[in-house]
């Protein structure tokens, strides 16, 4: 069929009976891996359709491009789901939220927030430092005694705390009522959200029960009512001349547009209602949390498969930054196989694998195929960061692939690979992100070394697929360094 941008329509899977039975003759895949193999039959790019939506996988970094940089603009629409729409009260936020001049507005502000409290500024690095000190401090404690850790729990208050820093101003004790009420909800809303765009062509995810979603809005309910405390906190207290925090800037936001009544810039018409408010803080809360700590997670994980690295890791450490001092961020460049460890992390084990969907916000095109206004993209990130024909081995682990052939400074050796999206919607975070795991990374290693207690078998590599791909849970021993152990003893 001929038409004006590309001729003819990508390949089409069959009709959701025969997907059906296909799929039952595979129901150990997950979505990323299966639309990965599916390759193989349809090419590339294929179409297909869920419940009664068209939705094109894209499974090749050419096309993603496309998608994403080139006609970014034409697919930068999001589509509305019933999960996401309960998070998000119907789209009022950043990440789910449709294109609009609301979703932009935000979206600066918050690029805006995060710049002065974040990457422009030393004080994050401060409070990152003093949560990475708290960290390794209950490592230290459960090394002495020789106690194996769940390291989830403490790596997700060290990351709450920064983030809780960036939106609230405020922090976490350990054990603290609301941080366990934040940590229980949050499980719960990443169980549950988004997989409903899936659940038609993957019956085996079991999404759409009803306990699922009595779950979802039990979960939701609990988060809004922390942000909602959060924000009433903060009006109380706000001053025009004082900027604290992220919700400070946002009141900022609506109070200038506020006053700016001889305008057409009213608070609502940019969507400065105290709901937008409030899910634009939610996403960040919640990418801040639940992104970072997955990919520590996965860190240690990797790590304790390949004590090589970890070795390699701690000599160069060692090199540059020795043991009379802690790790900062300016020995970002001189820890050239740390960073490649990290990229090598955040390729093999993509936070987002299918990132979140796009949608077509007017008839286009991609490649060749036609796209009609309306229909979904997934890109399979999953699929590009293990394409064949671009990473050798895929499902090696080795971070000298990042390193130049000498070794000695990074490199990224292929355009298949894009961890944090790209474009209008690329990611608002990466370098909160990135500086985070730099610093948690370099001090938990200068310290411990992380193993698995004797006599357990290595923690699977295998990731659970949702909003974030999830790492199973295990112990993990922490053994303090010789090194450090004597550095110890002479400081006390
Ligand atoms: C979106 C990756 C950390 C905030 C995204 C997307 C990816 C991504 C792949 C989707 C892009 C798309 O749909 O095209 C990551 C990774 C992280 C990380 C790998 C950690 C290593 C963070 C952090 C924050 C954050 C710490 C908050 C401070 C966001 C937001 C969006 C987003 C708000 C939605 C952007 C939009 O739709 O306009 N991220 N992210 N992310 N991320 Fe991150
Ligand atoms: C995580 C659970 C929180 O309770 C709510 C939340 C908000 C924003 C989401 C985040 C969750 C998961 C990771 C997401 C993030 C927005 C961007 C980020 C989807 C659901 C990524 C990786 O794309």
């Amino acid at each position: 069929r001929m038409s004006a941008h590309g001729s003819r329509e990508p390949p089409h899977l069959p009709a959701l009976p025969l997907i059906g039975s296909l799929l039952s003759l595979q129901s150990e895949l997950q979505p990323h891996v299966l639309f990965k193999e599916l390759q193989v039959k349809y090419g590339q790019t294929y179409s297909l359709m869920m419940g009664s939506h068209s939705v094109i996988v894209v499974n090749h970094h050419v096309h993603a491009k496309e998608v994403l940089l080139k006609k970014g603009k034409t697919f930068a629409g999001r589509p509305r789901t019933v999960t996401t729409d309960i998070l998000t009260k119907d789209g009022k936020d950043i990440a789910f939220g449709d294109y609009s001049a609301t979703w932009k507005f935000h979206r600066k502000i918050v690029h805006a927030a995060l710049c002065m409290f974040g990457e422009g500024c030393a004080s994050i690095e401060k409070t990152i430092c003093a949560e990475a000190q708290s960290l390794c401090s209950v490592l230290s404690e459960a090394a002495d005694v020789g106690l194996a850790l769940d390291l989830s729990p403490e790596l997700t208050r060290a990351v709450t705390n920064v983030i809780c820093s960036l939106c609230f101003n405020s922090s976490y004790c350990r054990g603290d009522p609301e941080f366990e009420n934040m940590l229980q909800y949050s499980q719960g809303i990443v169980d549950t959200v988004a997989k409903d765009s899936l659940v038609d062509i993957f019956p085996w995810l079991q999404i759409f029960p009803n306990a699922d979603l009595r779950l979802l809005k039990h979960c939701v309910s609990m988060r809004d009512k922390l942000l909602q405390k959060k924000f009433d906190e903060h009006k109380v207290n706000y001053s025009d001349h004082v900027q604290r925090d992220l919700i400070d800037a946002l009141l900022r936001a609506k109070r200038s547009a506020e006053n700016n009544n001889t305008s057409e810039i009213s608070a609502e018409s940019v969507g400065l209602s105290d709901d937008h408010i409030l899910m634009t803080v939610g996403d960040i809360f919640g990418a801040g949390v639940e992104t970072t700590t997955t990919v520590l997670k996965w860190a240690i994980t990797y790590l304790i498969h390949h004590p090589e690295v970890q070795r390699r890791i701690q000599d160069e450490l060692d090199r540059t930054v020795g043991d009379s001092r802690s790790p900062k961020l300016t020995d970002r460049g001189s820890l050239p196989y740390l960073e490649a460890t990290i990229r090598e992390l955040l390729r093999i084990r993509p936070v987002a694998p299918l990132l979140i969907p796009h949608v077509a916000l007017c008839d286009t095109s991609l490649g060749d195929f036609t796209v009609r206004k309306g229909t979904r993209v997934i890109i399979n990130l999953w699929a590009l960061h293990h394409d064949e024909k671009e990473w050798k081995n895929p499902e090696r682990f080795d971070p000298g692939r990042f390193l130049n052939s000498e070794g000695t400074g990074l490199t990224i050796p292929s355009p298949s690979y894009l961890p944090f999206g790209a474009g209008l919607r690329v990611c608002l975070g990466e370098a909160l992100a990135k500086m985070e795991l730099f610093l948690f990374l370099s001090w938990i290693l200068q310290r411990f070394t992380l193993t698995v207690p004797p006599g357990h078998d290595l923690p699977s590599l295998e990731g659970k697929f949702g909003v974030v791909l999830q790492p199973a849970k295990y112990k993990v021993n922490a053994t303090i360094r010789p090194d450090w152990a004597r550095h110890k003893c002479q400081a006390e």
